[in-house]
């Protein structure tokens, strides 16, 4: 079972190549995606070191002029996809792309990817520090609010956890722009719309993009005056571990020029996790910038606060026991929506489907802090959701079956890298 799953995977990722970089899956993602090639780069790593190092050289290609690197980078424009670079109209990077980012989780791959072979991966990531080093800089500078002490996120789409019911309270507070229409989506042609977004969160969607065109895409403005304003655990917390793993990159690499910058960076974020902690519900929760209220549920992203080595000794043990009662509550863990809370969906997207990488990255922090055993279960979910539904983008917790794209490049790279 085990080689025929790795061959499975091995020929997912071959198939989803496109010259060098891979998609996440044919026709409903055709493009390059951000995180997706990062978490692709540690499958690669395993089957064809130069293939996951070309595959995040050809993410840093998207790079724009002030640093940001965006979340997908449009090579050609495939009807297949809607919102394509027709609606974007970016014009920063020297290839057409969103006007928004993704969670950064680049730095962390890059030094996972060095410590399996510190030979060749030094090497890689010297030509790689400096564009990683000024992503970083563009998400401390352009998004993080006049007055507010953590980093912020402008879209939905930005976070990577689409339809999150996170985002509820900031897209409530948003008028829909009649001018964004008509236009037709392209998701629901690929895959079950019950599974997808709703029409008006896509509506809400569009409405931020055409604030970010008709703004030429400043993203001063876009983050100060946009229609959408929220701060996420995750960028917070992924980005945070990431400033310490470039820390140790700048370290590996002797560039000493770039840490006291970073050192700042960690500094400013520990100092500003506090923010993010909803006594109400003793949990890390999104929230909205421009009301101060909470987000109502633990995601997915509420337990990163190991990944990124932070919170009290009390916020770190109640984020354990929501962990321990969601896994009580699921067949398999960790979903992307508390059960227990409104608007949980077991197969809606990210109002309840477990996400390989998500749990990749809460087992990783886990493991760090001493709970092996949690670790050791996500993993060995991740595997048997595999076995019994095959390389789908995610899975229903309470069933197992999979959910929206198959044959999906994360789903393979982690079988491979780590979960088989
Ligand atoms: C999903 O997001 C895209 C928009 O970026 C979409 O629905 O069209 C998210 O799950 C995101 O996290 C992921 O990177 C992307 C490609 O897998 O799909």
């Amino acid at each position: 079972m085990q080689s025929q799953l790795d061959a499975q995977a091995v020929s997912i990722l071959n198939n989803n190549d496109r010259g060098g970089f891979t998609i996440p899956t044919a026709r409903l993602y055709p493009y390059q995606w951000n995180w997706d090639s990062a978490f692709i780069a540690l499958g690669l790593a395993t089957i064809d070191r130069q293939r996951a190092w070309r595959e995040l050289t050809m993410l840093i290609d998207g790079q724009t002029a002030d640093g940001m690197i965006p979340s997908i980078l449009f090579r050609n424009d495939n009807p297949d996809y809607f919102p394509g670079p027709s609606v974007w109209q970016t014009t920063a990077s020297s290839l057409p792309t969103t006007g928004i980012s993704q969670p950064p989780v680049l730095a962390s791959m890059i030094l996972t990817l060095v410590r399996r072979d510190q030979a060749e991966g030094l090497g890689q990531a010297r030509l790689l520090f400096d564009a990683v080093l000024n992503w970083h800089r563009w998400y401390h500078r352009c998004r993080t609010p006049v007055g507010c002490p953590v980093v912020c996120t402008v879209h939905p789409w930005e976070t990577g956890r689409d339809n999150s019911p996170d985002w509820a309270l900031g897209l409530s507070s948003m008028q829909i722009d009649p001018d964004i229409g008509p236009y037709q989506r392209k998701d629901i042609e690929h895959a079950d719309p019950s599974q997808r977004p709703s029409q008006e969160e896509y509506d809400k969607y569009l409405t931020i993009v055409k604030f970010g065109r008709d703004h030429n895409w400043d993203q001063a403005t876009l983050t100060n005056q946009g229609p959408f304003l929220m701060a996420d655990p995750g960028i917070h917390f992924i980005l945070l571990r990431a400033d310490r793993d470039l820390l140790e990159l700048a370290t590996l690499l002797h560039r000493f020029d770039a840490v006291p910058e970073i050192e700042t960076w960690i500094e400013t974020a520990i100092a500003g996790t506090d923010y993010l902690w909803n006594d109400r519900l003793k949990a890390f929760c999104a929230r909205d910038v421009r009301s101060g209220q909470f987000a109502n549920g633990f995601s997915n992203a509420s337990p990163l606060c190991f990944y990124a080595g932070v919170g009290s000794e009390g916020q770190q043990r109640q984020t354990l026991d929501h962990l321990k009662r969601i896994r009580g509550l699921t067949k398999f863990g960790h979903p992307s929506w508390d059960p227990q809370a409104p608007r949980f969906d077991s197969q809606r997207y990210w109002c309840g489907p477990i996400w390989p990488q998500m749990n990749y990255l809460i087992a990783t922090g886990l493991n760090e802090q001493g709970e092996t055993e949690l670790a050791a279960r996500l993993r060995l979910d991740l595997r048997q959701l595999i076995e019994l539904s095959g390389f789908y983008e995610c899975f229903d917790p309470l069933t197992g079956s999979g959910c929206i794209g198959r044959d999906f490049s994360w789903t393979a790279a982690l079988w491979l890298a780590w979960a088989s």
